[in-house]
């Protein structure tokens, strides 16, 4: 008879480790600005714009909710996604509906007036560690970039980081449409050409190890097209192989690339109007065998693309696959990842990261995350105890913490 029950140990463990969140576009209540929290932010959230564009009232164009303030919008996502004649069942709606239930607020209220109370009951501070301690998050991995005007006058200025926010260098305003990011970066002194030369290379490359240090980032990230191809004689690929690649080796940190986005396939919908493509995986072969002393954390947005990812992760170990993105962090896409993932990699990637970008996400992004990944574990763990390993409660609890605190790449 085995001496315990693999389900309560499996949910023991994660109730024991405090979740380390490998992407999201979270800022500490010191960068008030890029801090973003509160029913107002959470119901404008754009899985949410997208989903009320479907369901706006009759003579209300997305053109028309686009001019209005953000409450006005929030009011009008409540009342149409619901408080309206059809159940809030989507990933976005459900989300909302577990943050006001983990708030204690009636995710049932005609208006958003209680929830917004509530925020206002609360300083930044406040709201942040009640939201770290109700998720179960030790800390989160930001998105930061130097050249956005807001966010790098705040580095230039100096800024109290709270600890449980961590830098991570993203790549994509400097690297991407060059030689767009020309101007800005020689604003910041670094002496890049318009042309790709090696002065540029060189330039660019000094602009990564600065920021890196500047920041203490602990990987750099870039989102790419899934039309990305390398080696080629496009300015991304060019980049990618002068300057990112041998500044990860350099400096010894990741390279996180996650690809497959096609931006603004409906530029009316704004930041929700990206949409996805599926990569051809031969592209990571080709970087990974290229760059092997360089660690590659790779998030892909296309669902054709998970399970060649897996098996390329068996061919490279310098390929480290993360997360469900974006349009996979769905329960039913979830569970095929997480248990294609643990039968081709073992333990040997994160199987979550939240992308939240509004604090009160990480309530709902990782209960959700657990409520379906932890049964693929279970499942795992009564095969590997059914074929005769001698399973402990211990084993479960160092693989747990292991993969939800950033795997062996990331503390
Ligand atoms: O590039 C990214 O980090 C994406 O996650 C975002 O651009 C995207 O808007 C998002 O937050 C999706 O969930
Ligand atoms: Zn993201």
């Amino acid at each position: 008879m085995p001496d315990f029950s693999i389900a309560e140990a499996v949910d023991k463990a994660f109730q024991n480790h405090a979740i380390v969140d490998i992407h999201t576009h979270l800022y500490p209540a010191s960068m008030a600005a890029l801090y973003l929290a509160g029913p107002d932010e959470l119901l404008t959230y754009h899985y949410l714009k997208a989903e009320c564009s479907r369901m706006l009232p009759d003579g209300v164009s997305v053109g028309a909710f686009n001019t209005m303030p953000a409450a006005e919008q929030a009011d009008m996502i409540w009342q149409q996604l619901f408080v309206g004649d059809s159940s809030p069942i989507s990933e976005a709606q459900l989300g909302v509906v577990t943050v006001m239930s983990r708030l204690g607020l009636n995710p049932r209220a005609k208006d958003l007036s209680e929830f917004r109370a509530f925020y206002a009951s609360k300083t930044p501070e406040e709201y942040t560690d009640m939201v770290f301690e109700k998720a179960g998050v030790a800390c989160v991995y930001m998105t930061n970039d130097p050249l956005d005007d807001t966010e790098g006058a705040m580095w230039q200025r100096g800024v109290n980081i709270d600890p449980r926010f961590k830098a991570v260098l993203r790549l994509d305003s400097a690297l991407m449409n060059w030689p767009a990011p020309a101007d800005k970066l020689r604003g910041l002194g670094y002496g890049v050409e318009e042309k790709l030369s090696d002065k540029t290379f060189a330039e660019l490359r000094r602009y990564l190890a600065d920021w890196v240090e500047k920041m203490d980032a602990r990987y750099m990230a870039i989102s790419l097209p899934p039309d990305f191809a390398y080696p080629s004689a496009d300015s991304i690929a060019l980049m990618m192989g002068n300057v990112v690649y041998p500044t990860a080796r350099e400096l010894g940190i990741p390279s996180a690339m996650m690809i497959g986005v096609t931006r603004q396939v409906n530029p009316v919908l704004k930041d929700g109007g990206d949409s996805l493509g599926k990569w051809d995986i031969a592209n990571l072969e080709r970087i990974a065998r290229d760059w092997p002393e360089v660690d590659f954390l790779i998030t892909l947005l296309s669902r054709e693309n998970q399970h060649e990812l897996c098996v390329t992760g068996r061919k490279f170990p310098n390929v480290h696959p993360f997360g469900c993105w974006w349009f996979l962090n769905n329960p039913s896409i979830i569970r095929e990842m997480t248990a294609e993932r643990l039968e081709l990699l073992g333990t040997s990637f994160v199987p979550q990261h939240s992308d939240a970008r509004i604090l009160d996400q990480l309530l709902y992004k990782w209960t959700h995350s657990i409520q379906v990944i932890a049964p693929v574990f279970v499942e795992k763990y009564e095969s590997l105890r059914a074929a005769g390993w001698p399973l402990t409660q211990a084993d479960i609890q160092r693989d747990i913490s292991t993969m939800f605190g950033g795997g062996k790449l990331l503390d």
